[in-house]
């Protein structure tokens, strides 16, 4: 969610879902809460990376900090963001460029999400991660925190530090930080699950599915 065309109302954008990799869906909020039909915003700029298809996790946020939003979408399997910089009031072509993260060791991402972790004011971002070994010892599904150090432009960060690992066997899918239950910071939503071992028309489907919540520590 986030303020896409700059009228304070937030709108809702979501990734193409299978399979257009060029593009996300906006729905803009109407004055009277609901939201507009669903329209396409197409790349221009570098094509995503191979796993963008219908992958798209993409955020609104000022990211520069220039006071228009931002459209950061993030992808699994890459250490690339994409940044598509505001204002983007009436756009349905928006001008995408790279910023890449430092990579962390051995991992490779499946999930992103951008909120202040600290409540410093300053953006960070959360990445979910699973080994990017085949055949060795896994690690664990993890979460890791890129705090953002700098108070003004756009994100400079510091190098990625672990918030949580989850329990062999669980897998995490995807993840979001809320304020839960009046906590002054974020708390963590995580889905998981395991085991794939039920087969329905050839398509594995895992046997367990949930949601975990992470209360932060302080
Ligand atoms: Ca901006
Ligand atoms: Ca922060």
């Amino acid at each position: 969610m986030g303020d896409f065309d700059g009228d304070g109302r937030p709108d809702l954008v979501s990734g193409s879902n299978c399979c257009d990799p060029r593009r996300i869906h906006l729905f803009l909020r109407r004055a009277d809460g609901s939201f507009a039909e669903r329209q396409g915003v197409r790349f221009a700029g570098e094509t995503p990376n191979k796993y963008a298809r219908g992958l798209a996790r993409p955020h609104l946020v000022d990211w520069d900090r220039d006071g228009h939003t931002d459209v950061v979408i993030g992808y699994p399997g890459g250490w690339k963001l994409q940044v598509g910089r505001g204002p983007l009031a009436g756009k349905t072509e928006v001008e995408f460029r790279p910023v890449e993260l430092s990579p962390i060791p051995g991992a490779s991402p499946i999930h992103y999400h951008i909120a202040d972790w600290d409540g410093d004011g300053r953006l960070d971002v959360l990445v979910g991660v699973q080994s990017d070994r085949a055949g060795e010892r896994p690690m664990p599904h993890a979460v890791h925190w890129y705090r953002n150090t700098s108070d003004a432009g756009p994100p400079v960060f510091a190098n990625a530090r672990p918030l949580l690992e989850l329990p062999e066997r669980w897998e995490m899918s995807a993840f979001t930080a809320v304020a839960w239950g009046g906590d002054d910071g974020p708390s963590l939503v995580v889905s998981v699950w395991k085991d794939w071992k039920r087969v329905e028309r050839g398509i594995p489907w895992p046997v367990a599915s949930e949601l975990w919540l992470y209360r932060r520590r302080d």
